[in-house]
Parts: C-alpha cells; structure tokens; sequence
C-alpha cells in the first residue's frame, strides 16, 4: 500500500499540503502537545474550519473528538488524530469513485465534461481521454467549447501530442451539433469512449444552462442513454465557492461525479470531503498538475493519508 502511495499522484498531493504547513496532521499533533480542554477543542474547530472542511462536518469532528475525550481523558494527541482519521476515511468512502460500468450496455460511453471557466475542463478532458487510451480504450473526443476558438486549438495541441482522435466544429458554431456529430462518427468508428469538452459557463446564468440541456438532448438523440457521466469539473482552489458551483449545476443538469483540479496548488484538502458529504457526488478524479499525466482516479485511502501526514 506504501509503494502505491508513493508511486501515484498523491505525492503532489502529499506535496501541495506540505508546502504550507496546513496538514490536519501536523496542525492537530501541535495543537495536542500541551493540555487538551474546551479552548483547545475550539481551536481544533478552527483548524478543521481553516482547512475548508466546511461548517458542518468541522463542527461535526469536533464534537466526536470532545465526546471522545471525555470518556477517556487519558487518550494522547495519536489516539484523538486516529479517531478523525478515521471519520473522515468513513466520509470520503461512502461514494464509489468509480465510472459507471457500461460494459453491458451499447458502446461508446459517453462523459460530457462541464463547469465554470478556467477549472480546468479542456485540460481535464485531454488527461481523462490519454488516461483511458492507455488503458487499450479507443477514445473519441470532441471540441464542443465552440465560444472560443482557442479552446478549440487547445484541445487539438493535446489530440494530436497524444495522438488522440478528435471531432470538432467551427468556432461560433452550435455545441450541440458538434456533440451530435462526434457521437455520430463515435458510433460509426465503434469506439469506446466519447468525452465531450465543453464551454465554461456562468452557473448563475440560466441560458448558458439551458445550451447544456441542448448539448444533452443531442446525446439523447444519437445514444438514448448517453451521457452515461456528467462530470463536473471544480477547482478544489477555490475553497466553499466551489460548493454553490455543484450546487447550481446540480440544479440544473444532475452531476453524477466531481473532477477536482488544482489539487497540487491547495492545502485546504478538507474542501473534498465537505463537497462529498454536503453534495453527496462523488469525487472520480483529481488534477495535480498541468502535465498529461497529472491526473488520478481519486483513492480515499491515499487522499486521508496525504491529508494526515
Ligand atoms: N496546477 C494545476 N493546473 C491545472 C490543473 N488542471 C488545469 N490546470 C490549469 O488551469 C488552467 C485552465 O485550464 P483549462 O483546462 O483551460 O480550463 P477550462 O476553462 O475549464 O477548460 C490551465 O492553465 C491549466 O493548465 C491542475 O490539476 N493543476
Ligand atoms: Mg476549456
């Protein structure tokens, strides 16, 4: 288990913690050196608070870790940091991490990437559809940010850097024909996988939501079951904001898992698991980094270990 943690991603994870001191660790283990009472408890909230674990489960952890204490006063800082550990490894494995099984049902698998500007979606699509392909997936993907056209190059750098097959549309053009075209040719080709990329949009302005339904029913048409994922792409940068974006979302077009990037750039790693336990969505992968491969299916076991280092 060692060698996997150290072998995967979740050394930048590990990493981006460490930079700022902010591990739930390292905070909780100074703040239990001395006498353990109601102040320090307080202050315990706080760092839970800090580390963008959200009101809810902060004050949740607490009050489990005061109860704790209170039967057994003699427990030290590793047994109290243990319980946490442990609760907070239940909260992040509730949800299975895991892309729908659609072995039974009609290819291509359809993965319609969405969120707000600048999460990361474009460089989310490229790492999902080389990290499926490297799996011996054929994968499709398709440029369906037709709002700007150098999204539109961006994702073709990445295609054709990784030799990854790609439909697009002109730039301006409708994203659901491109959609309906790419599922088109995903079917005629007999792929596996079609992610779709699409353009960042506001989640308070209800039009550009409503182009996502558009998007949507143009799978519907193509694949009756598609999309089999909606995944919703957020920066785990911006803390609790990022929460009101999967709300909204949610609202609108169900998400059925979370891509959360930036994970290399934060030490406020609690922002996973009040995004889990407040949106009950589950987090399938990370981003840890600009590069192809900084990307991981998410693993409760090495996200509570990196985060307790
Ligand atoms: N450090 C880091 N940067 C990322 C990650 N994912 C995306 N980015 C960067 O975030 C910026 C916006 O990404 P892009 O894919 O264009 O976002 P989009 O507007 O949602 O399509 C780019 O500079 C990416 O290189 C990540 O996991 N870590
Ligand atoms: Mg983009």
């Amino acid at each position: 288990m060692i060698l996997k943690f150290i072998k995967s991603g979740y050394q930048k994870v590990k990493r981006a913690f460490a930079k700022t001191g902010a591990m739930l660790g390292n905070k909780m283990r100074a703040l239990f050196k001395g006498k353990i009472d109601e102040d320090t408890l307080e202050q315990l909230e706080q760092i839970f608070y800090e580390a963008d674990l959200g009101v809810q489960t902060s004050v949740e952890l607490t009050e489990r870790v005061r109860a704790l204490y209170r039967r057994n006063p003699a427990l030290n800082a590793d047994g109290l940091i243990a319980e946490v550990r442990q609760e907070i490894g239940k909260i992040l494995s509730q949800y299975p991490p895991t892309l729908k099984d659609v072995s039974k049902t009609q290819l291509p698998m359809v993965i319609l990437i969405v969120g707000v500007n600048g999460n990361g979606k474009t460089t989310s699509v490229a790492k999902l559809a080389k990290r499926m392909q490297d799996e011996g997936k054929k994968v499709l993907i398709a440029a369906a940010d037709t709002f700007r056209a150098a999204a539109i190059e961006q994702l073709e750098t990445w295609a054709k850097r990784h030799d990854i097959a790609m439909v697009k549309g002109v730039h301006g053009s409708d994203p659901a024909a491109v959609t309906f075209d790419a599922l088109s040719a995903g079917i005629a080709r007999g792929v596996d996988v079609v992610i779709i990329d699409t353009a960042g949009r506001l989640h308070t302005k209800t039009d550009l939501m409503k182009e996502l339904e558009k998007i949507k029913r143009s799978c519907h048409k193509v694949h009756p079951d598609s999309p089999h994922e909606t995944l919703l792409v957020l920066d785990a940068t911006t803390g609790q904001n990022a929460i009101d974006q999967a709300k909204t979302f949610n609202q609108f077009t169900p998400i059925t898992g979370l891509i959360l990037t930036k994970l290399d750039g934060t030490a406020k790693g609690g922002i996973v698991v009040s995004i889990q336990q407040q949106l009950q969505i589950p987090v399938k992968f990370i981003g840890v980094g600009e590069a192809i491969d900084d990307f991981e299916p998410f693993d409760s076991e090495s996200f509570v270990e990196a985060l307790f280092e």
